[in-house]
C-alpha cells in the first residue's frame, strides 16, 4: 500500500514526509524532487517568505544510489525561516519571548484549533495549519509522479480563474496549454487572461487584500480501472476529492463538467461510447472528467478545484481578544496576497499520491518490473474486448 504522512511547522526546523509503499528499482534524483518544489514556490502574490526560503529535499531513507529500494522514503525540507523564529519556535527551550497571539483571524484554522486543543496561543494551530506542509505533499507528489510516468500517465495543471478573471480555455490549443501555462508568472495558459489576474493581485495587495480562485489538474494515459465501484471508500473520484480538499484553502472540487452538470437533461450530460478497430472504445466527449462508477474509464481525468482568498489580511477582518473579550481587527500576520499558481502544483502532487495509491492496489508489485509487467498483461487483456 502506498501512504504517506508529513511533520513539521511554518516556522520550525524544517518539514519532513515519510511516503511508503514505492516499489523497488524506480530510479529518483533529488534534483528532479527540487524541480517540483520550486514550481510550488513561484507565482505571482507570493508573499515574502518566497524570498527567503528555496526548497530542497534531503533523502534520508528508502534509497540507495538514486533507486528506490522498497523501504520507506523519508524527506527532509529544511526551513530557512527557523533562524528567525528560534525562540518563538523552539521544540525544547523553555526561554518564551513572552509573544501570544489574541486575536484569531476569520477563516483560519486559530479559534477552531485554540478551543480543541486547550492552548492559549494559537500560534499552536496555525504553524501546523500553514500551506507551508505542501511542501512535503509535493516531494511526495515528485516521487509518485515519477512512478506515473514510468508507465505512461503525465499530471498536469493550470490556473484556470484568480478572483472574477478566467481564462478562456475554449482559445487555447491542448498543444499550447503546457507550454503557454509554465512561462505564465499566474501559471495560466491564456496570455491575456493572465496579465489581468496579474494586475488584479497587484490591485489586491495594494489594499491589504488577498484573492483566491480556481485550478485544473488533467491526468492523462491513465489506464481504466483505478478505484473500484464496489464499496464507498475506493471509488477514485472520492479519494481524490478527500486527498485535493484536504489541501489549505480549497473548498470544492469538481470532476469533468462539475457543478455545471447540475442543470443539464440526462441526453445532454453523459459521454456517448464509440467503438473503432484502432482505438477500441472511445469517446468524443469528456464531461464525466474520466471516472465512472468510481473508475477511471481511460479517458484523461479532469478535476477543478476551487481555492477561497487567504484569510491571512493585511487589513483584517473583525474578531476579537481571546483575553479581554472585546472586539478587536484579527491579527495581521504576513502571508501571501495570492497562492492559486501554488496550488496548482501541490493538486499536481495530490493527484499523483492518489493514481500512484490505486495503481498498486491494481497491480501490486514490490518491484517496479512487476508492476510493469502486470500493467501490460491487464493492457493486453483489454485490448481483446
Ligand atoms: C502561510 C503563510 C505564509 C506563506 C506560507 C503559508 O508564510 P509566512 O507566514 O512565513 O509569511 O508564505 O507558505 C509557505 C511558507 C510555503 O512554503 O508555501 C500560511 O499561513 O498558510
Amino acid at each position: 500500500m502506498i501512504r504517506f504522512t508529513t511533520a513539521g511547522e511554518s516556522h520550525g526546523e524544517g518539514i519532513l514526509v515519510i511516503l511508503e509503499g514505492i516499489p523497488a528499482g524506480l530510479t529518483v534524483n533529488s534534483e528532479d524532487v527540487d524541480l517540483e518544489l520550486a514550481r510550488r514556490q513561484k507565482g505571482y502574490g507570493r508573499g515574502q517568505r518566497m524570498h527567503i526560503e528555496t526548497d530542497s529535499v534531503k533523502i534520508l531513507s528508502g534509497m540507495r544510489y538514486a533507486r528506490t529500494i522498497g523501504s520507506p522514503i523519508a524527506m527532509y525540507i529544511s526551513n530557512k525561516d527557523f533562524k528567525n523564529w528560534l525562540h518563538v519556535m523552539s521544540p525544547v527551550s523553555v526561554d518564551l519571548d513572552g509573544t501570544t497571539l489574541l486575536k484569531p483571524r476569520p477563516g483560519h484554522a486559530d479559534l477552531a484549533g485554540l478551543m480543541k486543543y486547550g492552548v492559549n496561543d494559537f500560534r499552536d494551530i496555525l504553524e501546523r495549519a500553514s500551506a507551508r506542509e505542501t511542501a512535503a505533499r509535493v516531494a511526495a507528489g515528485a516521487v509518485c509522479k515519477m512512478l506515473l510516468k514510468e508507465i505512461g500517465i503525465n499530471i498536469i495543471s493550470y490556473t484556470l480563474q484568480i478572483g472574477n478573471v478566467s481564462a478562456d480555455m475554449s482559445s487555447i490549443k491542448e498543444d499550447d496549454v503546457w507550454n503557454n501555462t509554465e512561462t505564465s508568472y499566474v501559471r495560466c495558459p491564456d496570455a491575456d487572461a493572465s496579465a489581468r489576474m496579474i494586475k488584479l493581485i497587484k490591485k489586491a495587495g495594494a489594499k491589504g487584500d488577498t484573492l483566491g480562485g480556481k485550478v485544473t489538474v488533467v491526468a492523462k494515459n491513465v489506464p481504466a480501472g483505478l478505484g473500484s465501484h464496489t464499496q464507498w471508500d475506493l471509488k477514485l473520484d472520492g479519494r481524490l476529492a478527500q486527498s485535493l480538499i484536504s489541501i489549505q484553502a480549497i473548498k470544492a472540487v469538481e470532476f469533468g463538467n462539475g457543478t455545471k452538470l447540475a442543470s443539464l437533461f440526462g441526453s445532454l450530460s453523459h459521454d456517448e461510447i464509440f467503438y473503432s478497430e484502432v482505438k477500441g472504445f472511445y469517446r468524443n466527449t469528456n464531461m464525466a472528467g474520466g471516472i465512472e462508477g468510481g473508475m477511471s474509464n481511460g479517458e484523461p481525468i479532469i478535476v477543478t478545484c476551487t481555492m477561497k482568498a487567504i484569510p491571512s489580511l493585511s487589513k483584517p477582518l473583525h474578531s476579537v481578544n481571546l483575553v479581554t473579550k472585546q472586539p478587536a481587527k484579527a491579527e495581521a500576520i504576513r502571508s501571501d496576497v495570492c497562492a492559486v499558481p501554488a496550488a496548482g502544483i501541490v493538486a499536481e502532487a495530490a493527484v499523483a499520491i492518489e493514481l500512484a495509491k490505486a495503481l498498486k492496489e491494481k497491480f501490486g508489485g514490490d518491484c517496479l518490473e512487476d508492476m510493469k509487467k502486470n500493467i501490460n498483461i491487464y493492457k493486453d487483456r483489454l485490448k481483446t474486448l
